[in-house]
């Protein structure tokens, strides 16, 4: 058990760039592997790896998480943010396997959607074991050819003494970048659901199968661990999200699709971000920062803005964007 996300993402990195059990090659892929790891984190909103070595997207991280719960499957989307999803997508327009929305809150057996009826259980029987939400199909093994086939299998909610605890169970994760990823998203859709339910916040597990490295990643990793080590930067304080209505989040994605399709500047006065819980002001205001990123022609980014933005996100922008700051 971890407290920080941070750490245990550390932890796995030394662990399998340093003692790796298999090399592996499937898919063209050379990696280095090591089977059944799992950590847990007392803390799932401790969820972001602030280190400078690492460079986190922290845009990307909310933009994928906020896919999810907006049950998106297109590419459009997702692919603005980091467009290297572009090759899983069978036909350009959507996915299949990673797009774990549509498998989330889409219709599925009983008319409901596996999370309704997943928030229901734990609202009928505290206790229950069968909070499970599967993400992996087996007609996905169908074709050998599928190039989008969910990494990951299922997560668990157990409500427990008041709390609300989560366990993702994957077949495969890349420990430099999905786990990063993964990590991010999967605890928000837990703090998300216990704030729903109006529980606690309890802990979050993470259980891989087969956990690896890329060898076109190993020495972004070696350079991650020798950072670490020597700069160990002081852990900022965690922020909480709030109960947070479907309308809420429809308007967070308005605010996205606006500024993704630069249509225009976010204002500083607008009424509909004001009224907009903090927490997800600075999610809309971090896209903002990235319109401005993108869409300036290499403008430094507004004074104005980047003074509203929460201190860990300025720094997290100023290590992965650091020509684009004033
Ligand atoms: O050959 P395979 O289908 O396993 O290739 C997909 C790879 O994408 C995984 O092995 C894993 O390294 C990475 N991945 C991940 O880490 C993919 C997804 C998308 O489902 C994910 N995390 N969420």
């Amino acid at each position: 058990t971890f407290h920080r996300f941070e750490d245990a993402y550390l932890a796995v990195l030394a662990h399998v760039s340093r003692d790796h059990e298999h090399r592996t090659a499937a898919r063209g892929n050379a990696a280095r592997e090591c089977l059944n790891i799992s950590f847990a984190l007392a803390d799932p909103r401790d969820r972001i790896v602030h280190l400078r070595g690492r460079r986190t997207n922290i845009v990307f991280c909310y933009a994928e998480a906020l896919w999810y719960l907006l049950g998106r499957d297109d590419l459009e989307m997702i692919s603005y943010y980091a467009p290297r999803l572009t090759r899983y997508s069978a036909d350009g327009k959507v996915l299949s396997g990673t797009a774990y929305g549509p498998k989330l809150f889409g219709l599925a057996a009983g008319g409901r959607s596996q999370w309704d009826t997943v928030v229901e259980r734990l609202r009928l029987e505290e206790g229950t074991k069968r909070a499970v939400v599967t993400f992996f199909h087996p007609e996905e093994l169908a074709d050998p050819a599928n190039p989008d086939v969910s990494c990951t299998l299922a997560l668990q909610f157990m409500l427990r003494d008041g709390r609300l605890h989560a366990i993702t169970y994957m077949r495969g994760n890349d420990a430099v970048t999905g786990l990063l990823c993964d990590v991010f998203s999967f605890t928000v859709l837990q703090e998300f659901t216990a704030r729903r339910l109006g529980v606690g916040l309890g802990t979050y597990a993470h259980h891989v199968g087969s956990m690896h490295i890329n060898d076109i990643d190993i020495n972004r990793v070696a350079t991650v661990l020798a950072d670490a080590a020597l700069d160990p930067p002081e852990p900022p304080p965690v922020m909480t999200m709030p109960a947070t209505g479907w309308a809420e989040l429809a308007v967070v994605a308005c605010y996205e699709e606006a500024l993704r399709h630069n249509e225009a500047p976010l204002d500083l006065n607008d009424q509909g971000w004001s009224r907009l819980a903090p927490y997800w002001q600075q999610v809309v205001l971090l896209f903002e920062i990235h319109r401005q990123i993108r869409h300036q022609g290499g403008q430094p980014v507004s004074r104005a803005t980047l003074s509203r933005l929460a201190e860990p996100y300025q720094r997290l922008i100023s290590n992965r964007w650091p020509k684009a700051l004033p």
